[in-house]
C-alpha cells in the first residue's frame, strides 16, 4: 500500500508513524508513505496558503490552488487508482469497518487540513471521502490521518508481530458482524497492592477461560457500551 500524506505540518508524521506498527510494516515493505508540505505548492512569494473567509468570521480558510496542486503532484507520482480522504469534523465518523475496507485498497491520499477548513470548493472539485475522527474539537487533521494510517497498517496481512489476527481484536467483527469489548486483561505478580487475579484464570482450564472472558465482554459492553449491543 502507498499513503500519500498532504499537510502543513509534514514532521510531525516520521516520529510517530515509524516508532509504531507502521514502522515495522514499512520494513517489511507492506507500507510506504509519503508527505508533501502543501505549503511548497503557494503561488505567491510569501508562500501564503490560506486566507480570510468571505463573509467575515474568525479564523483562516486554507485555498483552493495549493491543495489541487498539491494533490495532482503527489497523484502523478504513481499510477495506480487513489481513494481520497479529507480530514474534516464535516466528516463521517471514522470506524473499524471503514478501516478494513480502506485496507483493502492499494494507494490512500489524505488530506489533513487545518485552520477554519479548507475551501469548499476544492473539496468538491476532488471528491474525497471525508472523515472525522469524533465530535470534538481538534486543531487539525494530522492527529485523524495518524489514527487511520496506524488503524489501516495493522490490518494488512502480516503487519502484526504476534499470531493472534486483528480479526480477534475488541471492534473487530465477530461473525455477525458485532462490535464488542474486549475482556480484562492480568499478567504477574499473581497480587499487587492486595488486588488478586480472576482464580479462573490461574486454573489452566482454557474452556472455562475462554467462557469466562467471553461473559466478561457482554457484560463490559452492556455497561459501558449498551449501544454496540444495540446493533
Ligand atoms: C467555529 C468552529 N470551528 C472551531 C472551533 C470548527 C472547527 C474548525 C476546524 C473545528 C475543528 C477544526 C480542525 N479540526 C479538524 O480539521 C479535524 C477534526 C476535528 O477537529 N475533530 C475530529 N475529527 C477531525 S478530522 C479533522
Amino acid at each position: 500500500m502507498r499513503i500519500d500524506i498532504l499537510t502543513l505540518f509534514p514532521e510531525v508524521f516520521e516520529p510517530v508513524l515509524s516508532a509504531s506498527i507502521p514502522g515495522r510494516a514499512r520494513e517489511s515493505g507492506l507500507v510506504e508513505w509519503f508527505t508533501s508540505d502543501i505549503r511548497r505548492f503557494a503561488d505567491n512569494k510569501h508562500n501564503k496558503v490560506d486566507d480570510r473567509p468571505f463573509g467575515g468570521g474568525p479564523g483562516m480558510v486554507m485555498m483552493c490552488q495549493p491543495v489541487w496542486e498539491a494533490v495532482l503532484a503527489a497523484e502523478s507520482e504513481d499510477e495506480r487508482a487513489v481513494q481520497r480522504i479529507v480530514f474534516t469534523p464535516q466528516g463521517e465518523r471514522l470506524t473499524q469497518a471503514r478501516l478494513e475496507d480502506l485496507a483493502t485498497r492499494e494507494r490512500l491520499l489524505l488530506i489533513a487540513g487545518h485552520y477554519e477548513g479548507i475551501d469548499e470548493r476544492v473539496i468538491e472539485a476532488l471528491e474525497p471521502l471525508e472523515l472525522s475522527l469524533g465530535d470534538y474539537v481538534l486543531s487539525g487533521g494530522e492527529i485523524p490521518a495518524m489514527a487511520l494510517i496506524d488503524g489501516v497498517v495493522r490490518l494488512l496481512p502480516g503487519a502484526l508481530g504476534h499470531d493472534s489476527s486483528a480479526a480477534e481484536d475488541s471492534f473487530a467483527a465477530g461473525a455477525d458482524g458485532e462490535r464488542i469489548l474486549d475482556c480484562p486483561h492480568y499478567t504477574r505478580p499473581r497480587e499487587w497492592q492486595g488486588r488478586g487475579v480472576p482464580e479462573i484464570l490461574l486454573s489452566g482450564d482454557h474452556g472455562k477461560v475462554a467462557a469466562w472472558r467471553r461473559e466478561q465482554m457482554i457484560a463490559r459492553t452492556r455497561a459501558r457500551r449498551a449501544d454496540l449491543l444495540d446493533n
